[in-house]
């Protein structure tokens, strides 16, 4: 029996990209939790996109640059980073796809904000506009934790985790309102959302944080792909 095959969303740098790429780290963690990883370049081609689906036992949808608020019906505010309406495009009808399918899903940063937009939520667009708010950028090595998460009770990630974790943290961005569908699974001390599910699944989990730079130095986050291939 092949491995599980877990596919990736492509990230580019600009509209007219000369890669499409996905970090190493993602790749790494895939084949660290035992699964085969493929990179899916970005496709405005239906039937290509349905192949991605047909082809992948699961799929990671990765970090990268902020989404542009007009997918969830908001004017751009100061602080908006850059956004790619090509790379958008992509990821929501991949995302839409993939959920049609069933088919296992892990988000992550891009990828959980990704997941909160398809489902009708909203984003806070950067948080240095709000001054209640922990240190979600930070300025250590990626591979080091920055802030805790408390996770919710009765939750797939509280199978997998302690109550409390430590967690890196590289977003300026949050999940405002939740998608329909979607439960908080995690939040920080000051109550911004770091992981959510979506209820009625079989495993669709995202979360805000990067597990696959924090699996370059310590395995506690390996489950996290673990559970997702099998
Ligand atoms: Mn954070």
């Amino acid at each position: 029996m092949h491995r599980k095959i877990i596919g990736l969303s492509a990230n580019i740098n600009k509209d007219n990209p000369i890669a499409e790429y996905a970090n190493v780290s993602y790749v790494q963690s895939i084949i660290k939790a035992g699964g085969t990883p493929i990179i899916l370049p970005v496709s405005d081609d239906e039937g290509i996109i349905e192949d991605y689906i047909a082809l992948c036992d699961a799929f990671i949808f990765t970090g990268g640059k902020d989404i542009d608020p007009k997918f969830y019906n908001a004017e751009p505010q100061k602080g908006l980073g850059e956004t790619s309406t090509i790379l958008d495009e992509y990821q929501l009808a991949l995302l839409y796809k993939a959920l049609n399918s069933k088919k296992p899903l892990l988000g992550i940063c891009r990828g959980f904000q990704l997941l909160n937009v398809a489902l009708g939520g909203t984003l806070i667009q950067d948080l240095d506009r709000l001054d209640y708010t922990l240190k979600h950028t930070q300025d250590t090595d990626p591979t080091d934790t920055s802030h805790k998460v408390i996770i919710e009770k009765r939750t797939k990630l509280s199978q997998l985790f302690e109550d409390e974790i430590y967690v890196n943290s590289y977003h300026h961005q949050a999940i405002d309102k939740l998608g329909d569908g979607l439960i908080v699974a995690a939040r920080a001390k000051d109550g911004i959302i770091e992981a959510i599910e979506l209820s009625d699944h079989p495993f669709c989990l995202a979360v805000q944080w990067h597990p696959e730079k924090m699996l370059e130095k310590d395995d506690e986050m390996l489950v996290l792909f673990k559970r997702l291939i099998s």
